[in-house]
């Protein structure tokens, strides 16, 4: 029961990254730098055929041995007028049959003309060549020659088809291998011998694009392989992981409770510091960029530099019935106290209680806050103004902001929720957190439900 619940969760989380990925590589990549038709002095083609759609990538080479060889661009160039004549003189075609081709140099050429901005149907793939373009590696790639096309080669390649395929095309395919009865036409990137090998009339059995490149770089994995992953990859680079900003957490009697996202849930992590009547607070007490618990006792403060307990920083600041803020009121990438006392102010930039600021701001019955309101230079000092449900941020004899957002009853925080840098204003109504990503009034940005109504409401670094 077990190992089925596991199969049935792996099985789960495939399809979810297997569908994110079909989402995520629609958008074409840039242009890369192609030898057009008048570069390599091309013939004029005759071709005017042109498709409806273009929905796959055929893979080619071709089966040129000496191409593989080249040493420089005006070469590959005559090689490709040498495929163009061979295409147009022994077969009889149109054109050189190929959309484009990549040397081993990594130069990639305009194959039949208008194949940069038509879709102009080719003739590469007997009866592949419907809806699809033929993109040909130059050289041999199977015996007896087993050429391996190198990285400059394969990632022009994958360049040009991340490029050339339209909008809304995944290099990813919908069928997961390649037994059955698919005619070729499962993969969005296809390789000529499986579409020759389809048994369709106008197919014919074909070792292209060899198997150092079938095996190798394309593989039978319609969801993987060097090719797919890299077309997919240069289609949409892999977004950044998510920045994380200031994350919920609360305090109960000396238990805290951390949740990792600003969605609803359950604890994320839990550890005990501090004890019931504490006044929790957290900070980035040495600069490190995590945020640990710390709590205030009637003038005693208690920091920890980990979530295990330990006490790192001990020391006398204030009086019973301060509230303790915490801010980096110098810039100095070290979070430290201040307090609040009946509008009063006492602002500390070390550990040991020393008052480097004191100063009035507020009115009574307010409740502190900071935070860096602007983005720049040390924290600021704010309040929030329950009678109003306003809160009011600014500075000792500075502007002040006044943000008319909550409700009275509500409990006031305030954090970098997105990471931006700037601290915003947010309250927490039995458990549920309403959170801002601007100092302005207006609906909340963030809500999600963290159970935390019994507790105080901590906003926390992750
Ligand atoms: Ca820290
Ligand atoms: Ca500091
Ligand atoms: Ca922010």
């Amino acid at each position: 029961m077990k190992l089925k619940a596991l199969v049935m969760l792996a099985a789960a989380l495939l399809a979810a990254s297997g569908s994110s990925l079909l989402q995520a590589q629609t958008t074409p990549a840039p242009q890369p730098s192609i030898c057009n038709r008048a570069c390599w002095t091309a013939r004029n083609g005759t071709c005017t055929t042109t498709m409806a759609a273009l929905t796959r990538a055929i893979i080619h080479h071709t089966a040129s041995q000496s191409t593989f060889s080249t040493t420089s661009l005006e070469q590959s160039k005559g090689f490709v007028r040498g495929h163009q004549n061979g295409h147009m003189d022994v077969n009889g075609w149109c054109d050189i049959g190929y959309h484009f081709l990549v040397d081993a140099l990594g130069n990639i050429f305009e194959g039949r003309k208008n194949s940069m901005t038509t879709l102009i149907k080719g003739t590469h793939a007997g009866c592949g060549n419907t809806d699809t373009f033929g993109f040909s590696f130059m050289g041999y790639f199977h015996s007896p020659y087993y050429q391996d096309p190198p990285v400059a080669m394969r990632s022009a390649m994958y360049d040009v088809i991340a490029w050339r395929m339209p909008a809304g095309w995944t290099p990813y395919g919908n069928r997961t291998t390649y037994s059955g009865s698919l005619n070729g036409t499962a993969a969005a990137v296809d390789y000529h011998k499986w579409v020759g090998a389809s048994g369709t009339s106008g197919c014919a059995s074909t070792s292209c694009p060899g198997d150092i490149i079938i095996n190798n770089y394309i593989t039978q994995n319609f969801f993987g392989g060097d090719m797919r992953t890299g077309i997919a990859n240069r289609r949409t680079p892999t977004p950044p992981p998510p920045v994380p900003g200031h994350k919920a957490a609360y305090f109960n009697a000396g238990n805290w409770f951390q949740r990792n996202t600003h969605t609803t849930g359950g604890a994320d992590s839990s550890y005990w510091y501090g004890a019931s009547g504490d006044i929790p607070i957290m900070g980035d007490w040495d600069g490190n960029g995590t945020r640990t618990p710390g709590v205030y006792r009637n003038g005693q403060v208690f920091l920890s530099n980990d979530t295990s307990g330990n006490t790192h920083y001990s020391y006398w600041f204030g009086q019973a019935g301060d509230i303790p803020v915490v801010g980096d009121w110098d810039g100095n990438g070290t979070e430290t106290l201040g307090l609040y006392r009946n509008t009063q102010w006492f602002l500390s930039n070390d550990h040991a209680g020393t008052t480097h600021h004191n100063f009035w701001f507020g009115d009574a019955g307010d409740k502190p806050l900071a935070g860096k309101w602007d983005g720049t230079g040390g924290a600021w000092v704010g309040v929030f103004r329950p009678s109003n449900a306003t809160f009011y941020l600014g500075r000792n004899g500075g502007p002040t902001t006044s943000v008319i957002y909550g409700l009275s009853t509500d409990t006031p925080v305030v954090g970098d929720w997105d990471n931006n840098g700037t601290h915003t204003v947010g309250v927490v109504r039995s458990g549920t957190w309403y959170l801002r990503n601007s100092n302005t009034a207006g609906n909340a940005d963030i809500t999600f439900t963290f159970n935390g109504s019994s507790g105080y409401a901590v906003g926390v670094w992750r």
